[in-house]
């Protein structure tokens, strides 16, 4: 089957068959990474183009958006690996100000795919909430997702907020996103930026370890 018809079907918003599509690329045997990469995501990357462009606007971009959803749903027991459970518990969210989730929840099923414990705090997440469920929850990692130059500032708050919380020594705190880099992360002092939501997965395991 030819990834490239999820692309094109999830970038014309049609839900339905891209669910129908992903299904039937399982069943050829094709691996999950593959569907995600150059189905799902190829077609993501081209809206998010387009929207730039000003050729989509956000309604187009809200039914990409669920088609990507419904696909990565299917895909998620598939990337999930076998017998490594509680490797760990981080608690992850897109800062406040933020509304975009698409990223962090890729970033979050591929946690759990690698048996982390994750408390998904949702989107507009405040530096207090990060810190408040570290603190009750005993989680060893942060996981902070931002996608807008405006948001992505938050960050340094949530590390701030861990400082004064006195948690600072006892809990990691991963960024990630679009606009951040690994500059951004040291210049806020937090501890690793990862690009993608693979890398954040394995260097979240290797901060639990
Ligand atoms: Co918005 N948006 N958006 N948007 N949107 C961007 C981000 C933008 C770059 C588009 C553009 O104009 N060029 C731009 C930001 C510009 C800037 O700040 N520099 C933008 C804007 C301006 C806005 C609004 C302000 C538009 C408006 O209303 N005028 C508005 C803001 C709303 C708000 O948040 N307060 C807005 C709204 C929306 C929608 C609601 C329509 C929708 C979000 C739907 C949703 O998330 N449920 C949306 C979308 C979909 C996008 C684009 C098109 C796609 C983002 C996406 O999901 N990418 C985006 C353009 C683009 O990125 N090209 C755009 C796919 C996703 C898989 O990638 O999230 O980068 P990403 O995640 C990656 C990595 O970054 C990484 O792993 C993921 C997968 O490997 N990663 C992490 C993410 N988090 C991580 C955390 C980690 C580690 C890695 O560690 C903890």
């Amino acid at each position: 089957m030819d990834l490239h018809e999820i692309s094109l079907q999830l970038q014309a918003g049609k839900a339905k068959i891209v669910k129908t599509l992903v299904q039937q690329a399982i069943d050829e045997g094709i691996p999950a990474q593959r569907i995600l990469d150059e189905g799902l995501l190829d077609g993501m990357n081209v809206i998010g183009e387009k929207f730039k462009n000003n050729e989509v606007f956000v309604p187009e971009v809200l039914v990409a958006a669920r088609a990507m959803n419904m696909g990565a749903a299917l895909l998620k027991p598939l990337l999930a690996q076998e017998g490594a459970k509680n490797t760990g518990k981080v608690c992850i969210g897109t800062v406040k100000g933020d509304l975009h989730d698409i990223g962090k929840n890729l970033v979050r099923m591929m946690m759990e795919g690698k048996g982390l414990e994750v408390i998904d705090l949702g989107t507009d997440v405040s530096p207090e909430t990060f810190v408040k469920t570290a603190v009750e929850q005993n989680c060893q990692v942060i996981c902070c997702s931002a996608l807008l130059t405006t948001t992505m500032g938050v960050m340094e708050e949530v590390v701030k907020a861990a400082e004064a919380a006195g948690i600072r020594d006892k809990v990691k705190i991963m960024v990630g996103g679009a606009p951040v880099t690994d500059t951004f992360c040291q210049q806020i002092g937090a501890d690793a930026y990862t690009a993608d939501a693979t890398s954040a997965a394995e260097k979240a395991v290797e901060f639990c370890a």
